[in-house]
Protein backbone atom coordinates (compact mmCIF):
# COMPACT_ATOMS: atom_id res chain seq x y z
CA UNK A 1 0.00 0.00 0.00
CA UNK A 2 2.81 2.72 1.15
CA UNK A 3 5.09 1.80 -1.70
CA UNK A 4 2.01 2.27 -4.63
CA UNK A 5 1.37 5.49 -3.24
CA UNK A 6 4.87 6.24 -3.07
CA UNK A 7 5.16 5.11 -6.94
CA UNK A 8 2.16 7.41 -7.58
CA UNK A 9 4.03 10.32 -5.72
CA UNK A 10 6.76 9.29 -7.71
CA UNK A 11 5.17 9.61 -10.94
CA UNK A 12 3.85 13.22 -9.89
CA UNK A 13 6.89 14.28 -8.76
CA UNK A 14 8.54 13.04 -12.17
CA UNK A 15 5.41 14.92 -13.79
CA UNK A 16 6.29 18.12 -12.57
CA UNK A 17 9.91 18.17 -13.25
CA UNK A 18 9.29 17.32 -17.02
CA UNK A 19 7.19 20.32 -17.00
CA UNK A 20 9.87 22.72 -14.96
CA UNK A 21 12.18 21.54 -17.95
CA UNK A 22 9.69 22.19 -20.72
CA UNK A 23 9.57 25.69 -19.23
CA UNK A 24 13.40 26.20 -18.78
CA UNK A 25 13.86 29.17 -21.62
CA UNK A 26 17.18 27.66 -22.56
CA UNK A 27 15.29 25.16 -24.63
CA UNK A 28 13.16 28.04 -25.61
CA UNK A 29 12.16 28.70 -29.70
CA UNK A 30 12.74 32.31 -30.90
CA UNK A 31 9.52 33.45 -33.00
CA UNK A 32 10.04 37.20 -35.02
CA UNK A 33 6.70 38.37 -35.36
CA UNK A 34 5.87 40.85 -38.17
CA UNK A 35 3.35 43.30 -38.49
CA UNK A 36 3.01 45.28 -41.73
CA UNK A 37 0.76 47.99 -42.83
CA UNK A 38 -0.70 46.72 -46.10
CA UNK A 39 -2.77 50.03 -46.95
CA UNK A 40 -2.24 52.44 -49.35
CA UNK A 41 -1.93 56.65 -48.45
CA UNK A 42 -5.30 58.12 -48.52
CA UNK A 43 -6.94 54.88 -48.91
CA UNK A 44 -10.11 55.83 -47.12
CA UNK A 45 -12.91 58.29 -47.61
CA UNK A 46 -14.90 59.98 -44.83
CA UNK A 47 -18.81 60.70 -45.09
CA UNK A 48 -17.46 64.81 -45.70
CA UNK A 49 -15.31 63.59 -48.30
CA UNK A 50 -12.13 63.75 -46.46
CA UNK A 51 -9.70 61.48 -47.40
CA UNK A 52 -7.50 59.92 -44.84
CA UNK A 53 -4.39 57.40 -44.43
CA UNK A 54 -4.69 54.33 -41.58
CA UNK A 55 -1.75 53.77 -39.05
CA UNK A 56 -1.20 51.10 -36.36
CA UNK A 57 0.27 52.27 -32.99
CA UNK A 58 3.13 50.98 -30.98
CA UNK A 59 2.11 47.73 -28.84
CA UNK A 60 2.77 44.94 -27.28
CA UNK A 61 4.02 41.25 -27.96
CA UNK A 62 2.81 39.32 -24.55
CA UNK A 63 4.01 35.91 -24.08
CA UNK A 64 1.47 34.10 -21.46
CA UNK A 65 -0.11 30.94 -19.96
CA UNK A 66 -3.01 32.51 -18.48
CA UNK A 67 -5.90 32.62 -20.52
CA UNK A 68 -6.97 35.80 -20.83
CA UNK A 69 -4.23 38.49 -20.19
CA UNK A 70 -5.39 41.73 -20.81
CA UNK A 71 -9.03 42.00 -21.53
CA UNK A 72 -12.04 40.14 -20.96
CA UNK A 73 -14.95 39.97 -23.83
CA UNK A 74 -17.93 41.68 -22.69
CA UNK A 75 -16.11 43.20 -19.41
CA UNK A 76 -14.74 46.40 -18.76
CA UNK A 77 -11.48 47.00 -19.12
CA UNK A 78 -9.40 46.70 -16.45
CA UNK A 79 -7.86 49.76 -15.73
CA UNK A 80 -4.31 48.60 -16.19
CA UNK A 81 -3.59 50.42 -19.34
CA UNK A 82 -5.46 48.84 -22.16
CA UNK A 83 -7.46 52.35 -22.37
CA UNK A 84 -3.98 54.10 -23.42
CA UNK A 85 -2.91 51.00 -25.67
CA UNK A 86 -6.51 52.17 -27.51
CA UNK A 87 -7.14 55.64 -27.16
CA UNK A 88 -3.73 57.14 -27.82
CA UNK A 89 -1.42 54.32 -29.25
CA UNK A 90 0.51 54.36 -26.01
CA UNK A 91 1.76 50.81 -24.84
CA UNK A 92 4.02 51.48 -22.08
CA UNK A 93 1.23 51.72 -18.87
CA UNK A 94 -0.22 47.88 -20.17
CA UNK A 95 3.72 46.65 -20.40
CA UNK A 96 4.74 47.96 -16.73
CA UNK A 97 1.35 46.73 -14.88
CA UNK A 98 1.71 43.13 -17.04
CA UNK A 99 5.26 42.86 -16.56
CA UNK A 100 5.63 39.74 -13.69
CA UNK A 101 2.19 39.00 -13.29
CA UNK A 102 0.56 35.81 -12.79
CA UNK A 103 0.82 34.01 -16.06
CA UNK A 104 2.98 36.18 -17.97
CA UNK A 105 6.11 35.21 -19.64
CA UNK A 106 7.09 38.04 -20.99
CA UNK A 107 6.18 41.58 -22.25
CA UNK A 108 8.23 43.03 -25.38
CA UNK A 109 7.27 46.46 -26.84
CA UNK A 110 6.96 47.29 -30.41
CA UNK A 111 7.42 50.81 -31.19
CA UNK A 112 9.96 51.48 -34.06
CA UNK A 113 8.90 51.22 -37.81
CA UNK A 114 11.72 48.80 -39.33
CA UNK A 115 13.98 51.33 -41.14
CA UNK A 116 13.20 54.26 -38.72
CA UNK A 117 15.43 55.98 -35.84
CA UNK A 118 12.76 56.62 -33.68
CA UNK A 119 9.06 55.17 -31.92
CA UNK A 120 6.45 55.89 -34.01
CA UNK A 121 3.30 54.00 -35.59
CA UNK A 122 3.65 52.49 -39.06
CA UNK A 123 2.29 54.38 -41.74
CA UNK A 124 1.41 52.81 -45.07
CA UNK A 125 4.12 50.01 -46.41
CA UNK A 126 5.71 49.55 -43.02
CA UNK A 127 6.18 47.65 -40.67
CA UNK A 128 7.10 46.56 -36.75
CA UNK A 129 9.26 43.19 -36.25
CA UNK A 130 9.51 42.08 -32.96
CA UNK A 131 11.29 39.12 -31.63
CA UNK A 132 10.02 36.37 -28.50
CA UNK A 133 10.95 33.21 -27.05
CA UNK A 134 8.59 30.97 -25.91
CA UNK A 135 8.26 27.14 -24.88
CA UNK A 136 5.34 24.39 -25.94
CA UNK A 137 2.19 25.81 -24.03
CA UNK A 138 2.71 29.28 -24.36
CA UNK A 139 0.66 31.58 -25.80
CA UNK A 140 1.03 34.86 -27.95
CA UNK A 141 -1.06 38.26 -27.26
CA UNK A 142 -0.05 41.21 -29.83
CA UNK A 143 -1.66 44.31 -28.63
CA UNK A 144 -2.11 47.47 -31.73
CA UNK A 145 -4.21 50.87 -31.61
CA UNK A 146 -6.32 51.29 -35.20
CA UNK A 147 -4.62 54.74 -35.39
CA UNK A 148 -7.99 56.47 -36.92
CA UNK A 149 -10.17 55.48 -34.20
CA UNK A 150 -11.36 56.52 -30.70
CA UNK A 151 -10.68 53.46 -28.71
CA UNK A 152 -9.82 50.29 -31.19
CA UNK A 153 -7.02 47.94 -31.08
CA UNK A 154 -6.28 44.60 -33.09
CA UNK A 155 -5.68 41.86 -30.95
CA UNK A 156 -6.37 38.08 -31.02
CA UNK A 157 -8.98 36.51 -28.85
CA UNK A 158 -8.42 37.13 -25.22
CA UNK A 159 -6.58 33.95 -24.88
CA UNK A 160 -4.24 34.70 -27.53
CA UNK A 161 -2.81 32.54 -30.44
CA UNK A 162 -1.19 28.92 -29.14
CA UNK A 163 2.43 29.19 -30.05
CA UNK A 164 3.07 25.17 -30.78
CA UNK A 165 0.70 23.07 -32.28
CA UNK A 166 1.60 19.34 -31.18
CA UNK A 167 4.47 20.68 -29.59
CA UNK A 168 5.54 21.98 -33.30
CA UNK A 169 6.52 26.26 -33.38
CA UNK A 170 3.69 27.68 -35.79
CA UNK A 171 4.67 29.51 -39.04
CA UNK A 172 3.11 32.00 -41.03
CA UNK A 173 0.88 33.86 -41.77
CA UNK A 174 -1.55 34.66 -38.59
CA UNK A 175 -3.45 37.48 -39.90
CA UNK A 176 -6.85 35.87 -39.52
CA UNK A 177 -6.23 35.46 -35.92
CA UNK A 178 -6.19 39.06 -35.51
CA UNK A 179 -9.67 40.78 -34.19
CA UNK A 180 -10.69 44.49 -34.70
CA UNK A 181 -11.86 45.03 -30.71
CA UNK A 182 -13.81 48.57 -29.26
CA UNK A 183 -11.99 48.64 -25.77
CA UNK A 184 -15.37 50.32 -24.46
CA UNK A 185 -13.46 53.31 -22.81
CA UNK A 186 -14.06 56.36 -25.38
CA UNK A 187 -17.30 57.00 -27.15
CA UNK A 188 -16.84 56.12 -31.03
CA UNK A 189 -16.50 58.77 -33.67
CA UNK A 190 -16.42 58.43 -37.22
CA UNK A 191 -13.22 57.03 -38.19
CA UNK A 192 -10.41 59.12 -39.95
CA UNK A 193 -12.14 62.73 -39.13
CA UNK A 194 -13.53 61.81 -35.66
CA UNK A 195 -12.02 65.63 -33.47
CA UNK A 196 -10.93 62.94 -30.15
CA UNK A 197 -9.21 60.15 -32.44
CA UNK A 198 -5.54 59.74 -31.95
CA UNK A 199 -4.25 62.06 -34.55
CA UNK A 200 -6.73 65.30 -33.93
CA UNK A 201 -7.46 64.56 -30.46
CA UNK A 202 -5.58 67.38 -28.32
CA UNK A 203 -3.73 65.59 -25.71
CA UNK A 204 -3.90 62.06 -24.99
CA UNK A 205 -6.84 60.28 -22.96
CA UNK A 206 -9.45 62.97 -24.67
CA UNK A 207 -13.12 62.21 -25.80
CA UNK A 208 -16.00 60.88 -24.06
CA UNK A 209 -15.65 58.15 -21.79
CA UNK A 210 -17.80 55.34 -22.84
CA UNK A 211 -18.25 53.23 -19.98
CA UNK A 212 -19.19 50.06 -21.85
CA UNK A 213 -17.61 46.76 -22.20
CA UNK A 214 -14.46 45.28 -24.50
CA UNK A 215 -16.48 44.00 -27.68
CA UNK A 216 -15.84 42.67 -31.44
CA UNK A 217 -15.88 46.39 -33.63
CA UNK A 218 -18.11 44.70 -35.62
CA UNK A 219 -20.81 44.95 -33.00
CA UNK A 220 -20.30 48.65 -32.52
CA UNK A 221 -20.85 52.07 -34.72
CA UNK A 222 -18.65 52.35 -37.51
CA UNK A 223 -16.83 49.26 -37.18
CA UNK A 224 -18.37 47.20 -39.21
CA UNK A 225 -16.52 48.37 -42.20
CA UNK A 226 -13.20 47.66 -40.87
CA UNK A 227 -13.60 44.00 -39.11
CA UNK A 228 -11.93 42.46 -41.93
CA UNK A 229 -8.04 42.44 -40.77
CA UNK A 230 -6.61 41.20 -43.52
CA UNK A 231 -7.22 44.37 -45.50
CA UNK A 232 -4.82 46.33 -43.88
CA UNK A 233 -2.22 44.82 -41.72
CA UNK A 234 -0.54 41.34 -42.28
CA UNK A 235 1.14 39.49 -39.28
CA UNK A 236 3.40 37.04 -40.03
CA UNK A 237 4.92 34.53 -37.52
CA UNK A 238 8.73 32.97 -38.35
CA UNK A 239 10.12 30.37 -35.88
CA UNK A 240 13.70 30.15 -35.96
CA UNK A 241 15.55 27.65 -37.50
CA UNK A 242 16.99 24.59 -35.18
CA UNK A 243 20.85 24.39 -35.65
CA UNK A 244 21.60 21.61 -38.12
CA UNK A 245 18.26 21.92 -39.80
CA UNK A 246 19.76 23.65 -43.12
CA1 LIG B 1 -15.56 52.85 -28.18
CA1 LIG C 1 -9.38 60.12 -27.65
Amino acid sequence: MFSKLLSVATGVLLGFAAVASADDMSHATKFTIRIENITKPDAFTASNGTKWSLAFSPGLAIVHKDKAPVFSVGKKDRGQGLEAQAEDGDPGMLAKSLEGGKGVKSVTVFNTPIGAKAPGPITPGSAYEVTISAVPGDRLTLTIMMGQSNDWFYAPVEAGIALFKDGKAISGDITSQMILWDAGTEVNQEPGIGPDQGPRQKAPNTGEAENGVVKNAKDVQYGAAYTKVSSVMKVTIAPAMMPGAM
